[in-house]
C-alpha cells in the first residue's frame, strides 16, 4: 500500500501512531495490537539507550509485546532537560526487523563489491576467520592486520585487537572531526578534544558565533539549549554558506565562500590588534603575546634554563616571565644581549597588517562592514563564544589553522575561561562534565597490547602499509575514506575482510566473511554497555532476544578469541564489562552501581555541579610556556608560526582544477540519518525518499537542468547520478548532497566517490593527525543521459 504524504497525516495523531498504521499493512500487524493489550503477561517495559553517533544517545522506554519490540518512548532523566527523542529513534520499531539485517554469517562467492554471498554457520564463519588471521598473523606477522571500528559501536572489539597485536584504528586515527581541535591543541594545549563550555553556559553569553554548525540538525538533542539561550538574550551569529535550519532560526545569517572561515578569522584578528580591541590584561598574564622572538632564528628568546623572557617595563631588562612584581612590556621590539627581538604581539600585527578587512572581505565575499561589525561586537561585546561544527570549516586541508585562529581570537578578547566564552566545539554533547569523568576499563596483562596504526585509517589505500587484512565493526569503507573507487581497489588488493554489522550496509559487500550482529535492542545477555554521555551514565539493556541468527559483538568477540585461544583474558559477560567501567575511584561516579542504574530506569546523573561544564576555568593551559600561545615554533618550517591565509587545496577559483570542475561539492550531515545508519530506515524514507543533490537555479540554469532533473555529478576521481533539487538558499558555484547514502540509493555511482583524498603534509605534525578534506572537492554537473 503507498501513503500519499496527506493520507499520512490525516490517518494519524502523531508519528508513531502513523508508522504503525502504515505497518498494518506489512507483516508487522499481528503484532501491532491497540494499547488496552498492555498488562498482559506477555508485555514488559524495557529501559535502554539509542547509540548511533549523531550526538545523541538518548534513554528509552522500550514496550515489547510478545518478544517483538512494539513502541519506543523516550524515557525519564535525573536531569528533565535531557528527556529528547528524535524520528530516527522512533523509526527503529521498524528498522530493527528490517529486510536488510544481516541474517546468518555469510562467505563471499562473488568478486568482492558485488554483494554476493552464501550463507554458512557460525562455526564455519568463526574457524575461517581465525584460520585466517592465525595464518596471516604467522605469514607476516600481527601488524598486518588492520582492526577498527565506525562511530556508535558500542563495543569495538578492541581487547581482541590487543590480545593479536593487531594494528588498532580508533577514532583519533581517522582524520576526521579533530581538525580544528588539533588547531586549539597547538595555541591552548592538551590532548582534550573538544575543550570548551558545555551549551548550557550558552545562556550567559552576549554573543554565539555558529561557525559552519547546523546544529539544529545534528544536534537534535541540542536544540532547547539554542532557543534558551536565545530567549535568554545571547545573539546568535550563523556563519554558513547555506541558509541553513540553524542560520534560519539565528539573529545573523552571514554567508562566505565555503573554505575561507580562516580568511575571515584573519580579518577580525587585524582588525582586533591594529584597533587595540583585545583584553590587555588577559593577554598579558594569560597568553604569550609578551614573549619575545628572536629577529636572527625567528625563535622564542629563552635563558638558558629554558624560562621564557619577557621585557619588564620597571626594570627595562629581559627578565622570566613569571617574574613576581614585573610589568611585562606587550610591544616594541629591543635588543638584549646584542640580539635583536620583538614582542609576539608587535609580531602578530605586523603579520597580521596584510590581512586587512578589505582582504577578507575580498577572499570570503563577505561585505566588509559586516566583518568590521562581526568583530567589534565579538571583540567589545563578549562574553562571546566561537562554536565550530565539525562539518562545515572541519574538513578541509588546512582546518587545522581554523581552529587555531578561532582560538587566537577567543585568546585575545579574554573569552577562554571565562563565564558564557569558550571556543570549540559543544554541540553533539562535545563538552560537558562527562567528558572529565575518569572510567574504569577491562585491563588485559601488559603482554597484550594492539599496535599502533602506521597511519590514518584512509592512508591505507596508498598501499604503503604493511596492511593485508581488514577486520572491521560497522561501514568504515564507505564512510571513513574518501575517494571511494581508490579504497575499493585497496580493499581488493587485501588478503582478507571481515565485516561485523547489524545491516547489509555497503561495506558489507566487499567482506570475504560477514558476521551478522545483533542490533543495539538485542543481547544474549540482560545487561549489554553502558555509557557517560550529557553528564549522565547509561544503561543498554536486551529489549528483546537476538533476531535470526545475530550475535551481540560481546559474543562474536569472545567466541573468535575461543577460537583463537585467548578468551581466557575477556570479560566473562558484559556485564563484567560494564562493572568495569564504573570501577573507577572517580568521584562523579561515587553511588553509580549496576543494581542503582537498574532501579533508576538505566539512567543516572554524575555526582557533578549543576554548573555547565567549562574548560580551562583555571586558565592553566598545557601548552609548553602553560600559557595560550600566539606564536608556534612547530609551524616554522611550514611557514606558518603565526597562521597564515592558504586557499584550499583544491575547491577553490585558483585551483587548474576549477576550470574542469567549477563547483564545490559539500556533503553535509541529514537530519534524516546518522551517517549512512537510517540510510535504509523505510518509515523515514516516506519523507526523504532518495538524494536530491543541491543546486543553485544560477548553476542549473547555466546547465539546462530542471528541479528533479536526473543529473550526473562528477570528477577525475568518480561519478554519481541522482535527481537534483533546484534550491534558492545556497550560494551559487557550488553543490551538495547529504553524506551517508547507501549506494543502492543512486542511479550510478556513490558521492563517496568524488571526495578529495589529498592530505596536508603539515598534518603529521598535528596533535591529532592528518586530517581528511572531505569538502575540499571539485566537481562539475551535467543532466544525465537515457
Ligand atoms: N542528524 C545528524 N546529526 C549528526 C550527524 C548525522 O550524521 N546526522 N553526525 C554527527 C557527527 S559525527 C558530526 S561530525 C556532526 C557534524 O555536524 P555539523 O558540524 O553541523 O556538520 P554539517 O551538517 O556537515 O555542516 C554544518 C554546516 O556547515 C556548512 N558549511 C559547509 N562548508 C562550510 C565552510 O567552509 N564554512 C562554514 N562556515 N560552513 C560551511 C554546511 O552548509 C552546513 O550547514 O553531526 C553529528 N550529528
Ligand atoms: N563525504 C563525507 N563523508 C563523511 C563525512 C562527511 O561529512 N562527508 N563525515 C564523516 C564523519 S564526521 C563521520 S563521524 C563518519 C561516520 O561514519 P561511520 O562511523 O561509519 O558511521 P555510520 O555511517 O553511522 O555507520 C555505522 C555502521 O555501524 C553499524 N553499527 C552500529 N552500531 C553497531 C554495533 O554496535 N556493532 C556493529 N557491529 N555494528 C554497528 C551500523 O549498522 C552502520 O552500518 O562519516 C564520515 N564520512
Ligand atoms: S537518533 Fe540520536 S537524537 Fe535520535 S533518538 Fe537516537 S540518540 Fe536520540
Ligand atoms: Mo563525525
Amino acid at each position: 500500500m503507498k501513503i500519499s504524504r496527506r493520507n499520512f497525516i490525516i490517518s494519524s495523531g502523531g508519528a508513531v501512531a502513523a508508522a504503525l498504521g502504515i505497518m498494518s499493512a506489512a507483516p508487522f500487524s499481528n503484532w501491532v495490537r491497540p494499547l488496552t493489550a498492555e498488562g498482559e503477561e506477555s508485555e514488559k517495559i524495557v529501559y535502554t539507550f539509542h547509540p548511533p553517533n549523531c550526538g545523541g544517545r538518548c534513554s528509552f522506554k522500550c514496550t515489547v509485546r510478545k518478544g517483538k519490540l512494539v513502541k519506543i518512548e523516550p524515557n525519564e532523566w535525573p536531569d528533565s532537560n535531557q528527556k529528547k527523542i528524535c524520528l530516527r529513534g522512533l523509526s527503529e520499531v521498524e528498522r530493527v526487523y528490517s529486510p536488510d539485517r544481516l541474517k546468518t554469517p555469510l562467505k563471499r562467492i562473488g568478486e568482492r563489491g558485488e554483494g554476493k554471498f552464501a550463507a554458512i554457520s557460525w562455526d564455519e564463519a568463526l574457524r575461517a576467520v581465525a584460520d585466517k588471521l592465525t595464518e596471516l598473523k604467522g605469514k607476516y606477522g600481527a601488524k598486518s592486520i588492520l582492526w577498527s571500528s565506525s562511530t556508535g559501536v558500542q563495543y569495538p572489539m578492541n581487547s581482541l585487537a590487543a590480545l593479536l597485536g593487531a594494528q588498532l584504528c580508533t577514532p583519533y586515527n581517522f582524520g576526521i572531526d579533530m581538525s580544528q581541535t588539533s588547531g586549539q591543541a597547538i595555541v591552548a594545549g592538551g590532548s582534550f578534544p573538544c575543550s570548551t563550555h558545555e551549551i548550557t553556559d550558552w545562556v550567559n553569553s552576549n554573543l554565539v558565533l555558529l561557525v559552519g554548525n547546523n546544529l539544529l540538525e545534528t544536534s537534535l538533542t541540542d536544540a532547547a539549549f539554542f532557543f534558551e539561550a536565545k530567549e535568554k538574550g545571547a545573539k546568535i551569529v550563523c556563519i554558513d554558506p547555506v541558509f541553513s535550519t540553524t542560520a534560519a532560526k539565528s539573529d545573523q545569517w552571514i554567508s562566505l565562500r565555503p573554505g575561507t572561515d580562516s580568511a575571515l578569522y584573519l580579518g577580525m584578528i587585524n582588525l582586533i590588534l591594529t584597533n587595540k580591541w583585545y583584553d590587555q590584561e588577559y593577554v598579558r598574564n594569560y597568553t604569550s603575546a609578551p614573549f619575545l622572538i628572536r629577529e636572527d632564528t625567528k625563535a622564542v628568546l629563552r635563558n638558558d634554563a629554558r624560562q621564557y623572557l619577557v621585557w619588564d617595563k620597571n626594570s627595562k631588562s629581559a627578565v622570566p616571565a613569571d617574574t613576581p612584581g614585573i610589568l611585562p612590556e606587550l610591544e616594541g621590539e629591543f635588543t638584549i644581549g646584542g640580539i635583536k627581538v620583538k614582542t609576539i604581539l608587535t609580531g602578530f600585527t605586523e603579520h597580521a597588517n596584510q590581512y586587512t578587512p578589505v582582504w577578507a572581505s575580498e577572499v570570503t565575499e563577505i561585505p566588509e562592514q559586516v566583518i568590521r561589525d562581526l568583530t567589534r561586537e565579538y571583540a567589545l561585546g563578549g562574553p562571546a563564544t566561537i562554536q565550530w561544527g565539525l562539518g562545515g570549516p572541519d574538513k578541509w586541508y588546512h582546518s587545522d589553522t581554523t581552529g587555531r585562529l578561532a582560538t587566537m581570537l577567543a585568546s585575545l578578547t579574554g573569552n577562554i575561561g571565562r563565564v558564557g566564552g569558550g571556543v570549540g566545539n559543544a554541540t553533539e554533547h562535545g563538552a560537558s562534565w562527562s567528558r572529565v569523568v575518569k572510567m574504569g576499563d577491562w585491563t588485559l596483562p601488559p603482554e597484550f597490547e594492539a599496535a599502533p596504526p602506521e597511519a590514518p585509517l584512509s592512508d591505507n589505500v596508498t598501499g604503503k602499509t604493511s596492511v593485508k587484512a581488514f577486520f572491521f565493526q560497522g561501514n568504515l569503507l564507505h564512510q571513513l575514506f574518501p575517494d571511494y573507487n581508490a579504497a575499493q581497489k585497496w580493499a581488493n588488493s587485501l588478503e582478507f575482510i571481515a565485516v561485523v554489522d547489524s545491516q547489509h550496509c555497503d561495506s558489507v559487500n566487499f567482506a570475504d566473511i560477514v558476521l551478522p550482529a545483533c542490533s543495539s535492542f538485542e543481547s544474549e545477555y540482560e545487561t549489554a554497555y553502558l555509557t557517560n554521555e550529557r553528564n549522565h551514565i547509561l544503561l543498554q539493556q536486551k529489549v528483546i532476544e537476538p533476531l535470526f541468527e545475530s550475535k551481540s559483538d560481546f559474543q562474536i568477540e569472545k567466541e573468535l578469541a575461543q577460537r583463537l585461544g585467548v578468551d581466557q583474558y575477556l570479560p566473562k559477560t558484559p556485564e563484567d564489562f560494564a562493572r568495569a567501567k564504573l570501577n573507577s575511584p572517580d568521584p562523579s561516579l561515587k553511588g553509580i552501581t549496576l543494581e542503582n542504574l537498574k532501579a533508576s530506569k538505566c539512567v543516572m546523573r554524575l555526582n557533578v555541579p549543576n554548573e555547565p561544564y567549562r574548560h580551562y576555568m583555571n586558565h592553566k593551559f598545557a601548552t609548553e610556556s602553560t600559557r595560550l600561545e600566539l606564536y608556534n615554533e612547530v609551524f616554522l618550517a611550514d611557514n606558518c608560526a603565526f597562521p597564515v591565509w592558504e586557499e584550499p587545496n583544491e575547491a577553490t577559483p585558483v585551483s587548474p582544477l576549477y576550470q574542469k570542475y567549477p563547483l564545490m561539492f559539500g556533503t553535509p550531515h541529514a537530519r534524516f540519518r546518522a551517517h549512512s545508519t537510517f540510510s535504509n530506515a523505510r518509515w523515514i524514507l516516506q519523507l526523504n525518499t532518495e538524494p536530491l543533490v543541491r543546486i543553485n537555479p544560477v548553476d542549473a540554469q547555466a546547465r539546462g537542468i530542471q528541479d528533479k532533473d536526473f543529473v550526473e555529478v562528477f570528477n577525475d576521481r568518480g561519478s554519481f547520478q541522482c535527481r537534483c533539487q533546484v534550491v534558492n538558499d545556497m550560494r551559487p558555484g557550488m553543490v551538495q548532497l547529504s553524506e551517508g547514502w547507501w549506494s543502492r540509493y543512486f542511479k550510478k555511482g556513490d558521492l563517496q566517490e568524488l571526495t578529495n583524498p589529498n592530505k596536508n603534509p603539515r598534518g603529521k605534525k598535528l596533535p591529532f593527525g592528518p586530517i581528511v578534506a572531505f569538502l575540499d572537492t571539485l566537481v562539475e554537473v551535467k543532466k544525465a543521459e537515457g
